[in-house]
């Protein structure tokens, strides 16, 4: 009976998703005997791994960062940013385990992960493909309007913004394991995730007003700054419902540990992108993906945060400028 831990991105559907699909996949086709943990790992700052990270018989990431340790077996991200150091990545392709998958063009950990266990070990996820067709949806943004995704009628995308608010380690757990036991609907209609929503839902049309406030749009760029609101987690769709003709959104927040800057381009007018976010964020130490990314700084940096801002913003405007 090894005991397989997965770590795996929190607060997040596709990193959720991906925890319960892998572990179905290694009871299905490498040991019906394993027995699993999960622990949720956060984008901040500082060390990523701590001693003791991978102290699992079997240790396994997904959708997170990359490490060079040893004792990582199974590792499966799509993230741009994956590598936390030019030597980690020389590492991989260097020496990539046998079982480590990376794919930067994958919308969602969830969806290569599942095809990957489908070509390399013949995993049939057949009985999952809804859950994946919707990781795939919300982490690639694919969702139809900004009004879908904003408005939030569908189950996925109700427990998407259940799963980014939900910090009860309990139902962490209970919410993987579901993701994979019960349908997208049953899961929405359980009262722990009706009861917590209905508190967010109503602090989400709270914070559409609040963002409609605080923002401001200049030459194709959404720019708000919530810092002074307690607005730590809020929809990232809400200022393209708000202003659906912009090509990029510039936000600045503030949570208990740590002033951020998000950036993100129009999902909706992807062909009129022209800058590499993950390449901007880079440059001032954050990263993601190339429609979207952040910079985590420190909360007494949060000055800095709106420096930072306003720089990318400009930036930002001259690009779209030559944007159609
Ligand atoms: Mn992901």
């Amino acid at each position: 009976m090894p005991r397989v831990k997965i770590l795996y991105h929190d607060n997040c559907f596709d990193g959720a998703t991906s925890a319960s699909l892998f572990s179905r996949f290694y009871a299905a086709k490498v040991d019906p005997t394993a027995t699993f943990t999960f622990a949720g790992k956060a984008h901040g700052l500082g060390t990523i791994y701590d001693e003791g990270s991978f102290d699992g018989d079997v240790n396994v990431v997904v959708d997170f960062r990359y490490s060079a340790d040893a004792k990582l077996e199974w590792w499966f991200d799509h993230h741009v940013s994956a590598f936390p150091s030019a030597a980690d990545e020389a590492n991989f392709k260097a020496h990539p385990g046998a079982h480590q998958y990376f794919n930067p063009t994958a919308r969602s950990c969830a969806k290569f992960l599942a095809e990957t266990c489908a070509q390399k070990f013949g995993w049939d996820f057949s009985k999952f493909s809804d859950l994946v067709h919707w990781a795939d949806i919300i982490d690639g943004a694919q969702f139809e309007s900004p009004r879908a995704a904003v408005e939030l009628a569908e189950p996925a995308l109700q427990l998407m913004t259940w799963v980014e608010n939900n910090h009860d380690p309990a139902l962490k757990l209970r919410f993987i394991d579901a993701l994979t036991t019960h349908t997208l609907a049953e899961i929405a209609a359980e009262p722990y995730v009706t009861g917590a929503l209905a508190p967010i839902l109503k602090k989400h049309k709270g914070s559409i007003d609040v963002i409609r406030a605080r923002s401001t749009y200049d030459r194709k760029v959404v720019s708000f700054d919530v810092a002074e609101d307690g607005l730590d987690a809020y929809n990232k769709f809400v200022p393209y419902y708000l202003y659906p003709e912009c090509h990029y959104v510039v936000g600045v927040s503030l949570g208990p540990s740590r002033a951020k800057v998000s950036v993100g381009s129009n999902p909706w007018h992807q062909q009129k992108r022209t800058v590499n976010i993950a390449a901007v964020c880079e440059r001032y130490g954050g990263g993601g993906h190339p429609v979207v990314g952040a910079i985590s700084l420190k909360t007494s940096d949060l000055p800095r945060a709106r420096e930072v801002a306003a720089e990318i913003a400009e930036e930002l405007r001259i690009a779209a400028l030559k944007e159609v």
